[in-house]
């Protein structure tokens, strides 16, 4: 299986917030800044056009070798030969996933110890954890859960977790003093007047 060990900073397609930018470019600058992940996550595009936007990030992240993890579809993750896909709560669970994903990676969302455990448990690969501050990329987000969840998760998790929601260059290092060193970062990134660079700050924060 491609490996999520190494991953420090977990970055994505812009959404949104790509604004009037190209987002295949938006994606390039956070690579060149040291994105370790780029997951594929467009909630108001069509399936299609994520399609299309998944086969050029699919040929970016490849030549760089980076990851490329499709948010939500089983289907688009299979079809871009993705390395995994991210579920949240409310997508397929784990056990009707992994029979189609195989070795890939396959990440979950989780909002509290309990849902934490339980995808560790049903064999998820890795785990988010969030959100950690306020966020407003996410439409609707679960409770906050500060940075308690995050050191409750430290404590015991077998497997990789990252943290997520409202992270960036201001508030980072407490996550880190919180015992984790993975975050998932999305406006924060993308709204900076520099996006490599600000990977490139953030990066050096989780070192
Ligand atoms: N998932 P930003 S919070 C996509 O809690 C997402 O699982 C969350 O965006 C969770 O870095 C979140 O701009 C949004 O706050 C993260």
């Amino acid at each position: 299986m491609t490996s999520f060990d190494h991953v420090r900073l977990y970055c994505f397609s812009p959404g949104r917030l790509a604004g009037p930018k190209d987002p295949v470019a938006l994606v390039e600058e956070q690579i060149r800044g040291g994105a370790d992940v780029i997951q594929l996550r467009e909630k108001e595009m069509s399936k299609r056009d994520r399609l299309a936007l998944g086969f050029e990030l699919r040929r970016l992240t490849r030549n760089y070798g980076v990851l490329f993890i499709v948010n939500d579809d089983v289907d688009l993750a299979l079809i871009l030969e993705a390395d995994g896909v991210h579920l949240g709560q409310e997508d397929i669970p784990i056990d009707h996933a992994r029979p189609l994903m195989k070795d890939r990676i396959i990440g979950v969302s989780t909002h509290s110890l309990e849902q934490a455990m339980t995808a560790v448990r049903q064999g998820a690969d890795y785990i988010g954890v969030g959100p950690v501050f306020p966020t407003k990329t996410k439409e609707n987000p679960d409770p906050i859960v500060g940075l308690s969840l995050l050191e409750r998760v430290g404590a015991d998790c077998p497997i990789p977790f990252v943290a997520i929601g409202g992270i960036g260059r201001d508030n980072l290092e407490l996550v880190v003093k919180a015992g984790c060193r993975r975050a998932a970062v999305i406006s924060d990134i993308l709204l900076a007047p520099d996006v490599a660079e600000r990977c490139r700050e953030l990066k050096r924060m989780l070192a």
